[in-house]
């Protein structure tokens, strides 16, 4: 399989990941679910949670993959979550924070299980952006999200500086409001790296917005678990 993270980054057409949350996900509902993504034009799967129970995401990963020829991408809160059933993970550090267990102190725990690992690991700089309520990520992780346009600009670019393949602006599931167009245009204005934009999307329009200020890839959650039509929606 071509490298995902190449993909996301040579790659013309829009991303749309769809984010499945192993916690919220009801299971009965999995191959009609997955049926939708799969004639939707989602191009990516995501699969994780901030809060979830012990394996649960490893249980849903083997039942999805057979159903779909989509990418898999785990994106893990913790490290119960690191299966080799997915194709990759978003090797994640809370970057917008100052919890070293988030920096660095859970990638150091999954080492032992991505050391032989097959899954393509993407180091990732997570940045929490404020979207108008607190979420569970803020929560577990004991952090504040940024609101500052510099400050996340310059944690965007210092994260890019340190190596970090990819910039993902998160406003957190379910969020009140989406990352702004201006703080995606001025991150995207100042980095090299591929950027994935989530938290709060509901709409065509916001999608569009995402997109025309320079997201490579956008993800939806909430929206799709509280309602599929939205699947169709996004083809109109
Ligand atoms: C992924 O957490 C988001 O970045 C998903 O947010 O559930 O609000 O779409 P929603």
């Amino acid at each position: 399989m071509e490298s995902i993270l190449h993909h996301i980054k040579v790659s013309q057409k829009q991303n749309l990941a769809v984010l499945i949350d192993p916690d919220k996900f009801n299971l009965n509902n999995t191959s009609q679910f997955i049926d939708k993504v799969n004639k939707s034009i989602a191009t990516h799967i995501f699969v994780g949670g901030s809060t979830v129970k012990d394996y649960a995401t490893e249980k849903l990963l083997k039942i999805i993959k057979p159903l779909t020829t989509l990418p898999i991408v785990l994106f893990p809160g913790d490290i119960l979550q690191v299966s080799e059933e997915a194709d990759a993970i978003l090797f994640l550090s809370l970057v917008s924070g100052r919890n070293p267990e988030y920096l660095i102190g859970q990638q150091v725990k999954a080492v032992s299980k991505l050391r032989d690992s097959k899954l393509e690991v993407i180091p990732t700089a997570y940045i929490l952006i404020d979207g108008g309520k607190e979420t569970s990520t803020q929560k577990v992780t004991n952090t504040k999200p940024l609101t500052n346009v510099l400050e996340i600009v310059d944690t965007a670019k210092a994260s890019e500086l340190l190596g970090m393949q990819l910039v993902y602006l998160e406003a957190g599931s379910g969020a009140k409001k989406e990352v702004s167009t201006k703080i995606i245009e001025a991150v995207k204005n100042n980095i090299n790296i591929p950027l994935i934009v989530g938290g709060g999307i509901r709409s065509k329009l916001a999608i569009e917005n995402a997109f025309k200020s320079g997201a490579n890839m956008v993800v939806i959650g909430t929206a799709f678990e509280e309602d599929e039509t939205f699947f169709e929606e996004l083809k109109k």
